[in-house]
């Protein structure tokens, strides 16, 4: 069975082999949208809104199998997940079976790094690939320094630059995404939707300019799936400056690789890197193979998690408490 939807969609062999097994009484789809009661899916028949409900938990990028009650959903292979804020505890899937995450960033505002970095994090904890993305690079000069500023300041991350006006770094950028499942994340004002329309070929997207004071304007207000017609399929979401991770560390531990590294070498292996004897990140500090703002924004990383795992042992603790207290009042 070939389907040129589908094959757009990013279907493979395995998926539908899924979706045979469940012998749906309706047609394999994708979440491109979903609102309140309402997803929206792309599948053979074209664009269908299907309702739902939320307990159902559904996300843009979600495979369906579509029936009479609704849709069902099919092996998540991928999900991007983040906290709803960095102190707290609740689990935010934001996409699934995503392939690609697509950090964006305005070449024409200063930004954070570590606000970047905790992209990075969401990604690894993912699986994921992070691309960092410097969108109007017709608006600055040394565009090539501002990309390897960036990737060394993020541990040395893939880093393109592009621009929507010149079409500088367009191809590029088309043929990392062919065939995948891109997400777009990054502050409002970056550039994600135009870049979205751009890869499309048409204004499929809403876009806004930015405010006399270099802000966004939240222009997009829902995660949206399009089919990118060189190939590929992009996911543009509203803009949010950082994320919080939910993940284990391994993501910490892949984004911030390089402090790893140093930090291995140190004489304890609880070292706190500060004045302990024997501290090898104190010494790459000294002899510049490792900046400040690198080992900051691993530490911040880490303190969030630390926060989040003694948060959970709290709530586990509290609510074995609870149960032993039910059982002996019964
Ligand atoms: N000069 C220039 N302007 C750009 C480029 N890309 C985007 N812009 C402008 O940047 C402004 C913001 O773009 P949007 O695409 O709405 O930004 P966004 O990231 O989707 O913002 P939110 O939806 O609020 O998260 C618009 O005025 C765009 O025209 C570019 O490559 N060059
Ligand atoms: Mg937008
Ligand atoms: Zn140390």
């Amino acid at each position: 069975m070939t389907s040129a939807v589908l094959d757009a969609l990013g279907v493979d062999e395995r998926r539908r082999a899924e979706y045979r097994e469940l012998a749906a009484s309706g047609a394999l789809a994708r979440v491109v949208r979903v609102d309140r009661d309402v997803v929206s899916v792309l599948c053979d028949e074209g664009l269908l809104r299907v309702a739902t409900l939320p307990s159902d938990g559904l996300i843009v990028g979600d495979w369906v199998a579509l029936n009479d009650k609704g849709a069902t959903r099919l092996e998540r292979r991928s999900e991007l997940v983040r906290r709803a804020g960095p102190h707290h505890d609740q689990r935010q899937p934001l996409v699934a079976n995503v392939d690609v995450v697509l950090v964006v960033r305005a070449l024409d505002t200063p930004v954070a790094l570590d606000r970047l970095s905790s992209f990075l994090v969401i990604a690894h904890d993912s699986g994921t690939v992070p691309v960092v993305v410097l969108t109007k690079s017709d608006l600055v000069d040394h565009v090539e320094a501002e990309v390897a500023a960036t990737s060394a300041g993020l541990g040395g991350v893939e880093t393109l630059a592009v621009s929507t006006v010149t079409g500088s770094g367009m191809d590029e950028l088309r043929t990392r995404i062919a065939g995948r499942t891109i997400v777009l994340l990054g502050e409002s004002g970056a550039g994600k939707s135009t870049l979205t329309n751009a890869l499309c070929g048409r204004e499929q997207l809403a876009t806004a300019e930015v405010d006399d004071k270099g802000q966004g304007r939240h222009t997009t207000t829902h995660r949206e799936l399009v089919v990118i017609p060189s190939g590929g399929v992009v996911i543009d979401t509203p803009g949010i400056r950082a994320v919080a991770s939910f993940g284990d560390g391994a993501g910490i531990e892949r984004s911030f690789a390089d402090v790893v590294a140093v930090a291995t070498r140190c004489r304890f292996s609880d070292c706190a890197h500060d004045d302990t004897p024997g501290c090898a990140v104190a010494l790459a500090l000294e002899d510049g193979e490792l900046t400040q703002q690198r080992l900051d924004g691993y530490l911040k990383e880490r303190s969030e998690l630390d926060w989040l795992e003694q948060r959970m042992t709290d709530r586990q603790r509290s609510s074995e408490q609870g149960r032993g207290a039910r059982r002996r009042g019964r």
